[in-house]
This record gives structure tokens, C-alpha cells and sequence, in this order.
């Protein structure tokens, strides 16, 4: 550990023990979702992990430091308080010179992870290459992170604002496995299904703590993309969907909104074009993708134990 990092005793005494623990972002929390459902969701999904007998690690900046394991008190400061950043990992060095403080993306939070020692994150959906980044060169750390950083990320997929396709090319070019839970298509965040097949469908829990496990003995560096669909009574209609992102991607454009403001921006939008639609959506698959990100990582500590 160092000076800047400071994991919670909770997080801390279950690593060292091999106990399950998940660890969480917080940039949906001070970005992705309007209040009062994003400090909700990010107690909630802690309790999830609490009742199924893993310790929850939330990751963020708070006054110059990386922490890992808040208080409830604190998850509430970074849902209700002013200027607070959107970290990525970019932003983590001048943050803690500076003593500043921000949600952690994906991609920052998978970094704590690691340092911390948490093999097992769980978020609603990944950043990735934009659509129009032929032109605009917009594609997420997230994808980059991923690859380096020895952390399995359960998501619904990457969020449906993206370029699929071309998110796909990217992730092979990184050498990213994208396994689908009980799944042969990639999920589409709102949506259950895309029409990208994927090489790796995995049913069990256990099979994926397996992968991990092998993986990272062998000495083959970085993380692993678990897939998981959001559950069927909180899809989106496709159709409907399809061209509510039309819209918030062409209005993003309209108004030159660029760089770590369009995911944000995007996502707002597409909340207030769907009617909510998509927020209920968002909010289900992060409770979902919690309880499978907890059932990996009580596999991957029972691996661990063994
Ligand atoms: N998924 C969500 N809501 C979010 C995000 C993901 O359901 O707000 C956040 C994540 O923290 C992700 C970030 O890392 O958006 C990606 O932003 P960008 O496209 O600027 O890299
Ligand atoms: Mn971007």
C-alpha cells in the first residue's frame, strides 16, 4: 500500500483473509444517474453484496486520497455534493496533488481494485467506441484499463449509446475475452440481445472464477468482460430504444459536446427520451450484474481457500 491509498479495515481484513469482495464504481453515482436513485442504487447494491455474504468495496477520490470501502456517509456526499469530478484514471494523479475529489469510471476503479487487491468489479455498462468515432477518435480508457489490469468486470454490456461493432474490434485487439453469462450474443445494456456472437458462453459462476484463476496463474495479464443481460421484465423495447439514442447522439453532436461530458450527457437524455424507461433498465441490471458479480467472487474465494 502507499500513502495515497487507503482501503477500508472491513475491505482490508477480507482480502487478507481470501473473502469474497466486489468492488464497485462511482462515476454512475456522480454521473450516470440522476438523484435521489443514484445514492439509493449505490447503497442498495452494497446491501445486496452484504446479504450474500461478500464484503462491498466502493471506490472513489475523496479529498486527495484513493479509497476503497466508504461509509454510507460518504457514498452520499459524492451522490449529493458539488464539483465533484468524473475521475478516470487520466485525472487520478492530479486529484491527489490537487486534494480533490471524484467518482471513479471503470476505468479508475478497476486500477484501485487492483492495487488494492480485489479480483472481482461490478458495474451497469462499460465504456467503449463511440459511434462516429471513425471521425472523432471517441473511445473509452475503460476498454484500454480492462486490458491491463487484472480484474474480471461484470457488466450488461457496454452501453447501448456505443458503436457495438466497432467496440467489439477494439476489444480483440486487446486481447479482452468477452464471456457471455448464460448468453451466446452480446447483451446490449437495454436491451438483452445484439447481434454479435460471442465465443464464450459460460453458465456457472464457478466456471468463470475458474477462468480467472487459471488465467492469471499462468501469468497472462489482464481482465476478463463477463456479459450479463439485464433481467427480461426491464428491457427496453429495441425499436424504441434504437432511435431515442438517435436522437441523444445526434443532439450531443448538435451541441459539440465532447469528451468525458458525452457519456453523461448521452445518458440523461435517453432518460428523459424514453419516458424513464432507460433509467429503470440501468437500475435493474446493476442490481442484477451484483448478485452474479457476487456469486464469481464466493467462487473465486472458495478456489482461493481451497
Ligand atoms: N455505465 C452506466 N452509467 C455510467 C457509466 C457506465 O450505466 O455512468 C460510466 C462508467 O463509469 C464508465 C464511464 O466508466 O461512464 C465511461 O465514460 P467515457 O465514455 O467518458 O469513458
Ligand atoms: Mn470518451
Amino acid at each position: 500500500m502507499n500513502e495515497y491509498l487507503i482501503v477500508s479495515d472491513e475491505v482490508r481484513d477480507a482480502i487478507e483473509k481470501d473473502l469474497p469482495v466486489v468492488a464497485f464504481e462511482t462515476s454512475i453515482l456522480t454521473h450516470g444517474l440522476p438523484q435521489p436513485h443514484n445514492v439509493d442504487l449505490a447503497k442498495e447494491v452494497e446491501a445486496i453484496a452484504r446479504s450474500m455474504g461478500v464484503v462491498p468495496a466502493t471506490t472513489a477520490v475523496i479529498c486527495g486520497k484513493l479509497r476503497v470501502g466508504l461509509t454510507e456517509e460518504e457514498i452520499e456526499l459524492l451522490g449529493r455534493g458539488q464539483g465533484i469530478a468524473k475521475a478516470g484514471y487520466r485525472d487520478l494523479g492530479v486529484l491527489l496533488a490537487t486534494g480533490g475529489s471524484g467518482g471513479t469510471t471503470v476505468a479508475a476503479s478497476i486500477a484501485l481494485a487492483e492495487m488494492a487487491g480485489i479480483p472481482v468489479f461490478v458495474t451497469g455498462g462499460i465504456g467503449g467506441v463511440h459511434r462516429g468515432a471513425t471521425s472523432t477518435f471517441d473511445v473509452s480508457n475503460d476498454l484500454f484499463m480492462i486490458s491491463r489490469t487484472d480484474v474480471a468486470t461484470v457488466c450488461a454490456g457496454m452501453k447501448s449509446i456505443l458503436d457495438l461493432g466497432l467496440t467489439m474490434e477494439v476489444l480483440e485487439t486487446l486481447g479482452i475475452p468477452v464471456i457471455g453469462y448464460n448468453t451466446k450474443v452480446l447483451p446490449g445494456f437495454h436491451v438483452r440481445q445484439t447481434p454479435y456472437k460471442l465465443l464464450y458462453e459460460v453458465k456457472e459462476p464457478e466456471d468463470i472464477a475458474k477462468i480467472m484463476m487459471s488465467k492469471w496463474k499462468a501469468g497472462i495479464r489482464g481482465g476478463i468482460l463477463v456479459t450479463v443481460p439485464v433481467p427480461p421484465e426491464d428491457e427496453v423495447d429495441p425499436a424504441f430504444l434504437e432511435d431515442a439514442i438517435s436522437k441523444a447522439v445526434h443532439e450531443a453532436n448538435e451541441k459539440g459536446i465532447l469528451g468525458k461530458d458525452v457519456t453523461p450527457y448521452i445518458l440523461h437524455r435517453l432518460g428523459e427520451l424514453t419516458g424513464g424507461a432507460t433509467l429503470t433498465a440501468n437500475l435493474s441490471l446493476v442490481r442484477n450484474n451484483t448478485r452474479v458479480g457476487c456469486e464469481i467472487a464466493r467462487s473465486y474465494s472458495s478456489l482461493l481457500r481451497a
